[in-house]
C-alpha cells in the first residue's frame, strides 16, 4: 500500500539542523507566550537540532480562540471548496516530500528512504477524505403521523489533535484532514519529542491558502500545552493517540466540559502462526510487524504465538534474518532500523528487557544498546527476540514500544487464543494458515479492532483503524472517522399541518 520511494538517500540534504521554530496561530507564526523553548534532538546522534516555543495554556487559549472565530466561516464554506482545499494539501506535499521526510527523519528517527515512503504515501489521506468531503449527509426518517424526518451532519466544532511521536505527521494528518472535511477547525499538539512536521503542516496549510484560525499549531509539554487543550471548554472533540495512562487522563478532562473523544492508545497485538503458514512469508511479516520503525507502532506485532510443530526451524529462519537487519543511521542508504526515538524511551526499553530476564525468559538475540558503531550517542537498541516467555509476563502484557519480541509456543488452538485475548489491549493481530476456515475461525474470536491474515498490516485511509478494550474509543480513517468529526441533528417537519 505504499509506494517504494524513489530518491536516493544521498540525492537530499543531509543537513541536520532546522533552527529556531515558531508556533502558528490564526495564522500568524511567533513565539510562545512565555517566550521559552525547549529542543528537539536527533536521535540518530543525540544532537539537538533546533528549538521550538514551550506553548502555555495561554497560547491554547488563543489558538482555541482563534478556532472558535474561524469556525462559522469555515463551516459554511461548501464541502467541495474544503474538498478542494485538501487537495491542494496533498499536491503541495507531494512536491516537497523530501524535505518534510528530512524534518521527519530528523525529529522522530524513522530512517530516511521510509520517512520518504512515507511521505509518498500520505498525500492519499488528504486525497481520500478529499473525496468525502462533499458525500457525507444524513438520512429521512419514517416517523409516524404526517410528519417528514431527517438528519443533518454537522461538524463537531472546534477539534483538539494530541499527537504522539512515533508517526508524527501521519497521526497528524489522519485526524486533521477528516476533522477538516467536515467542517471543523483544529488546534494540533504534537509530541514534544517531534513537533517539527506539526510545524510543516501549518506552513503547508498557510501555502494552500486555508483562512487564519482554520488550522492552529501550539507545540508544548503534554502537562501543559495538552493537557490545556484537552481541557479547554471551547473544544468540541479531542483526539488522542498516545499511552493508556495519559489517555485516560485525556479521557477525564474531557468528560469534565463533556468533549467527544477518539483515543488509539496502542496494542500488544498477538501475531498467530499455525503450522501450515507460508513459511517464508510469515517469517519475513514477523520481521516487518516488530522490528519495523524499531518496534515503535501502535500495532506492532509483539506477541508470537509460534505453534510447537515449526518452533525451532521458525525460530532459527528467524535469527537467520534478524542477522542481516542493517541498524543505523537515518541517512545511511543500507539501514533497515533506525533509533528509538528519545533518551526517555531508550531507558524504557531496556529496562524492559532487565524486567524479561528477571521473570525468566530467556534472550534468543539481541538485548543490548548499541553503542561501539560509530553512531554518536543515538538511542539504538538491538533487534531483540525473548523465548520461554509466559503470556502472564510483564513484556507479554505491557507495551514495551521497542524492538523486542516476546515469543510463546502454544499447541492447543483453545488455549492460544484464551492467551492471545488475555490482554488488556485489543487493537490488532496477524494471523499465519493456508486454511480458510481456521483463519476466519480465529480472526471472529480474537477481540481486537483489526485482524490481518497471510501478511503484515500497512496503514491506508479507507479502512477503520482503532482498538477494543483499553487500546481505545472510536475510529480512525475509513468511512468510519465521519462519526468522529460530525455530529447529528435531526430535522421534523409538519407536512399535513396537524398539530401531533
Ligand atoms: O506517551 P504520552 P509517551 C505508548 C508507548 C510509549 C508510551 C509512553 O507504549 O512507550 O506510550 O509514551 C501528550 N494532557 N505510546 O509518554 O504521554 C504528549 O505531549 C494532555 C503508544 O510519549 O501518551 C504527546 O503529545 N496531553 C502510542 C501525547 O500526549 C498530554 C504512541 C502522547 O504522549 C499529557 C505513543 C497530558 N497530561 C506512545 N501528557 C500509540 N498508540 O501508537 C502527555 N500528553
Amino acid at each position: 500500500t505504499v509506494p517504494a520511494g524513489s530518491l536516493q538517500a544521498e540525492d537530499v540534504s543531509k543537513d541536520r539542523h532546522v533552527g529556531d521554530m515558531s508556533i502558528y496561530i490564526n495564522g500568524e507564526w511567533g513565539p510562545a507566550s512565555s517566550g521559552e523553548t525547549f529542543e528537539t534532538v536527533d536521535p540518530s546522534t543525540g544532537k539537538v537540532i533546533g528549538t521550538v516555543p514551550r506553548g502555555t495554556a495561554e497560547d491554547i487559549d488563543r489558538a482555541v480562540k482563534a478556532a472558535k472565530g474561524a469556525l462559522p466561516a469555515w463551516r459554511d464554506t461548501p464541502a467541495f471548496a474544503r474538498g478542494m482545499m485538501l487537495r491542494q494539501l496533498s499536491t503541495l506535499l507531494a512536491e516537497q516530500k523530501e524535505e518534510f521526510a528530512r524534518i521527519e527523519a530528523l525529529d522522530s528517527g524513522h530512517y530516511y528512504a521510509k520517512a520518504l515512503q512515507l511521505m509518498e504515501a500520505t498525500p492519499l489521506w488528504f486525497d481520500y477524505h478529499a473525496g468525502l468531503a462533499d458525500k457525507v449527509g444524513g438520512r429521512t426518517i419514517n416517523v409516524p403521523g404526517g410528519q417528514l424526518d431527517f438528519t443533518l451532519l454537522e461538524p463537531l466544532g472546534v477539534t483538539a489533535h494530541i499527537i504522539p511521536w512515533n508517526y508524527p505527521f501521519l497521526i497528524t494528518v489522519r485526524s486533521a484532514a477528516p476533522a477538516l472535511a467536515m467542517g471543523n477547525t483544529v488546534v494540533i499538539k504534537p509530541a514534544e519529542e517531534t513537533p517539527l512536521s506539526a510545524l510543516k503542516f501549518a506552513e503547508l496549510c498557510e501555502q494552500a491558502g486555508f483562512p487564519p484560525g482554520v488550522v492552529n499549531v501550539v507545540t508544548g509539554y503534554g502537562a501543559e500545552a495538552g493537557a490545556a487543550l484537552a481541557s479547554h471548554e471551547l473544544v468540541d472533540g479531542i483526539t488522542f493517540t498516545g499511552s493508556v495512562s495519559t489517555g485516560k487522563l485525556v479521557a477525564k478532562m474531557a468528560a469534565d466540559h463533556i468533549a467527544q473523544i477518539n483515543l488509539e492508545l496502542g496494542g500488544k497485538s498477538p501475531q498467530i502462526i499455525f503450522p501450515d503458514a507460508r513459511f517464508e512469508d510469515a517469517v519475513e511479516a514477523t520481521m516487518q510487524g516488530i522490528f519495523s520503525h524499531a518496534g515503535q507502532v501502535c500495532v506492532a506485532g509483539s506477541r508470537l504465538f509460534l505453534h510447537r510443530d515449526i518452533y525451532d526451524k521458525f525460530l532459527d529462519a528467524l535469527v537467520e534474518r534478524i542477522k542481516s537487519v542493517k541498524v543505523g543511521d537515518i541517512f545511511d542508504e543500507d539501514t533497515q532500523m533506525g533509533p528509538l526515538v528519545s533518551q526517555e524511551q531508550l531507558e524504557r526499553v531496556l529496562n524492559y528487557i532487565d524486567v524479561g530476564k528477571q521473570e525468566g525468559a530467556e534472550v534468543l538475540i539481541g538485548g543490548n544498546r548499541i553503542e561501539e558503531n560509530g553512531l554518536g550517542d543515538g538511542y539504538y537498541v538491538e533487534p531483540t527476540v525473548f523465548t520461554n516467555v509466559d503470556n502472564n509476563m510483564r513484556i507479554a502484557q505491557e507495551e514495551i514500544f521497542g524492538p523486542v519480541l516476546s515469543v510463546i509456543a502454544w499447541d492447543d488452538e483453545e488455549e492460544m487464543i484464551r492467551q492471545a485475548n488475555d490482554s488488556a489491549f485489543g487493537l490488532f493481530a496477524g494471523i499465519w494458515t493456508q486454511d480458510i476456515d481456521k483463519a476466519l475461525r480465529t480472526a471472529r474470536r480474537l477481540e481486537s479492532g483489526g485482524v490481518i491474515i497471510n501478511d503484515w498490516y500497512g496503514e491506508v485511509p479507507q479502512a477503520p483503524h482503532g482498538g477494543n478494550k483499553q487500546s481505545g474509543v472510536n475510529r480512525e480513517e475509513g468511512l468510519e472517522t465521519i462519526q468522529s468529526y460530525t455530529q447529528v441533528k435531526h430535522v421534523t417537519i409538519n407536512l399535513d399541518g396537524q398539530l401531533t
